[in-house]
């Protein structure tokens, strides 16, 4: 594939209700978007990094640098058999993984249209409809928050997960699994705990949850396997599982028993299906996390959580449950099961609504080569 143009576009979209984790309060989705011109087609990627490096590193401001400045040149100058061998030629950057990831997703989204087959297919998805879960943010109140908890449960979506941090932790899950006994549940607490805390995640034991997810510092996975010692409940990761190699590390150590893979925080789809494909050899569960996803991050999400090791529900909910309105049409929705369809056409290119990309662009600037 010859890439002759790159646009990078900043684009913003009110989100429905804020969403607060223990790290920040976002009131909008920012993010940006990048689109490939070349082979008479167009490709589309989003990048999911947010405003201030509070998650990772990373921000829209470093991410439009790294773009600009580094990978778009080095796009534009040679022609790319698959996207696997752009990110093998890229592999000498450091980090960067979120500015990486957006690009690689559009390149994806190019050559699927290339090849005619789904990103599904190619990527060896086995489902035509993946189970999906909702993800609730931190409230002032209970008040604020079971009527989110329920409204989740009536629209069918297969669990909820709770944002947790110190303060909205122990009596909270208490006040939930006395309404909700059966609920399947999970938290995320954002590397809000320290490993002194353990006694008091050890609280957590009695509420029968699936998981607690990325419980310690970001970029740890030593203390994760020694409170793994002092949990009942499996550990998750997120922010620690950068590649398949701190996969590995992590593994060996006993810091996690279920992987959560994001694309972008790890480079992109084809290092998220070597982390599936090494999990899966071992036997850890995966799923697939969000980051808000604008629909087009969310529909090549669709595709990878259609692969075989996916086997718990992910943060891939409707569009509807973050946007008014979301960027592509038809939007990201949930059927009656608690399942969402996996894309059967190829790309995400062909999906998009113009009106509200256009509504939604702040700024805008193309690069040739
Ligand atoms: O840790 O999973 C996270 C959103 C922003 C930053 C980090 C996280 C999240 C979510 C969102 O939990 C889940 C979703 O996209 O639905
Ligand atoms: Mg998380």
């Amino acid at each position: 594939m010859r890439i002759e143009g790159v646009e990078l576009r900043y684009v913003c979209l009110p989100l429905r209700t804020a969403f607060e984790t223990s790290f920040a309060r976002e009131t909008d989705k920012e993010c940006l978007l990048v689109r490939l011109f070349g082979e008479g087609l167009q490709g589309w990627g989003e990048v999911v990094a947010m405003s201030a490096p509070l998650y990772n590193e990373e921000t829209l401001e470093t991410c439009w640098h790294i773009l600009r400045d580094v990978l778009i040149p080095f796009t534009l100058k040679s022609d790319w058999d698959r996207p696997e061998d752009w990110c093998r030629a890229v592999g000498h950057i450091r980090r960067n993984y979120m500015a990486r990831a957006g690009l690689e997703a559009a390149l994806w989204d190019l050559y699927s249209q290339c090849q005619n087959l789904s990103l599904a297919q190619l990527w060896g998805g086995t489902r035509q409809r993946v189970e999906v879960g909702i993800s609730l943010g931190i409230e002032n109140t209970l008040e604020d928050l079971f009527p989110q908890i329920e409204a989740g449960i009536n629209q069918g979506y297969r669990r909820i997960k709770l944002k947790i941090k110190p303060g909205w932790d122990v009596q909270v899950l208490q006040a939930v699994r006395k309404r909700w006994p059966e609920l399947v549940l999970q938290v995320d607490a954002n590397s809000a705990y320290r490993l002194e805390q353990a006694e008091h995640l050890a609280e957590l034991d009695q509420f029968d949850l699936l998981l607690i997810e990325q419980p310690l510092e970001h970029d740890d996975i030593v203390d994760h396997a020694s409170l793994a010692g002092r949990l009942k409940t499996p550990i998750c990761l997120d922010e620690s599982i950068d590649s398949v190699d701190q996969c590995r590390r992590a593994l060996d150590l006993g810091s996690a028993k279920i992987i959560n893979i994001k694309p972008g925080r790890v480079g992109g789809y084809t290092a998220s299906r070597a982390i599936h494909d090494h999990c899966l050899s071992r036997s850890i569960p995966c799923w697939v996390g969000g980051m808000l996803e604008t629909g087009i991050g969310r529909l090549p999400n669709l595709a990878l959580a259609s692969m075989p090791n996916f086997t718990l529900p992910g943060d891939i909910s409707a569009s509807k449950r973050y946007f008014r309105r979301d960027l592509i049409d038809p939007e990201v929705v949930l059927e009656d099961d608690g399942r969402v369809r996996v894309p059967e056409r190829p790309g995400v290119g062909q999906f998009l609504d113009w009106k509200a990309l256009d509504l939604y662009t702040r700024r805008s600037e193309k690069y040739t080569g």
